[in-house]
């Protein structure tokens, strides 16, 4: 029978049992797995690595991830690393309709360019400043401070642009807006205002509107424990 060209015919739409999810709760790269995970609505399970003592760097999690760190996931006996990674994976595997990660050549082009931020500005900037603060360490933020800020004044003028999106990769929500969400709303943490950029908070809104979101839990820490 010919399938509709939408469909994803080599994957159940759902998982046999729950996705297993190692994580720590205030990771924004766990945070947006569990993201993806409600968005997609799919049953899965938290394991919380205690990083703090030093778990990510036992011999039993590093047979899930050989780099020692969190997110990983176990789905069913398929075992994956590094958050980007992850989303790429449940969106191929559980978006029948391919809407998170577009088959399309130049579609799917600009969802990588974003998801490239995610792991290089976002990693190095923002998210860096904001574990800093959040676990005072004994550190100079001022260089992550400033390439969050750069990054933040770009994502404002990618969303104002006179051929912008709603979100950042398309008209519809892709896995490059999980991939940015969290470390973006919580960048306050880090000492990353928000105040200067009113279309990425409209479109963090937009995110926050979206049925199943979850958030992560917020830190009084950094700007917000000046506002607390
Ligand atoms: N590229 C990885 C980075 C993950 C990452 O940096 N995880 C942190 C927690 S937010 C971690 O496990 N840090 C411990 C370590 O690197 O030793 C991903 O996207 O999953």
């Amino acid at each position: 029978m010919t399938q509709p060209a939408t469909a994803h015919t080599d994957a159940p739409a759902r998982p046999d049992r729950p996705i297993k999810l190692y994580r720590l709760i205030l990771s924004g790269h766990c945070h947006r797995i569990e993201l993806m995970l409600n968005l997609l609505d799919l049953p899965y399970e938290t394991v919380d690595i205690d990083l703090g003592a030093g778990e990510h760097k036992q011999p039993a999690y590093l047979a899930i991830n050989p780099f020692g760190q969190v997110p990983a996931i176990d789905d069913n006996g398929v075992v994956l690393a590094d958050s980007n990674a992850i989303l790429v994976y449940l969106a191929n595997r559980y978006d029948t309709q391919r809407t998170w990660l577009p088959r399309d050549a130049v579609a799917a082009a600009h969802v990588q360019r974003w998801l490239s931020v995610a792991a290089g500005d976002l990693a190095f900037g923002a998210a860096a400043a904001r574990v800093a603060v959040l676990f005072n360490r004994d550190v100079d933020t001022s260089a992550m401070v400033e390439r969050g800020v750069l990054l933040l004044s770009r994502l404002e003028a990618h969303l104002t642009a006179p051929n912008a999106t709603p979100f950042v990769a398309a008209a519809i929500p892709t896995i490059a807006d999980v991939a940015l969400y969290t470390y973006l709303a919580h960048a306050p943490e880090g000492n990353v205002s928000l105040q200067p950029y009113p279309a990425v908070r409209a479109w963090l809104a937009r995110i926050e509107a979206l049925p199943r979101f979850v958030p992560m839990p917020a830190s009084p820490c950094g700007l917000n424990a000046v506002a607390a």
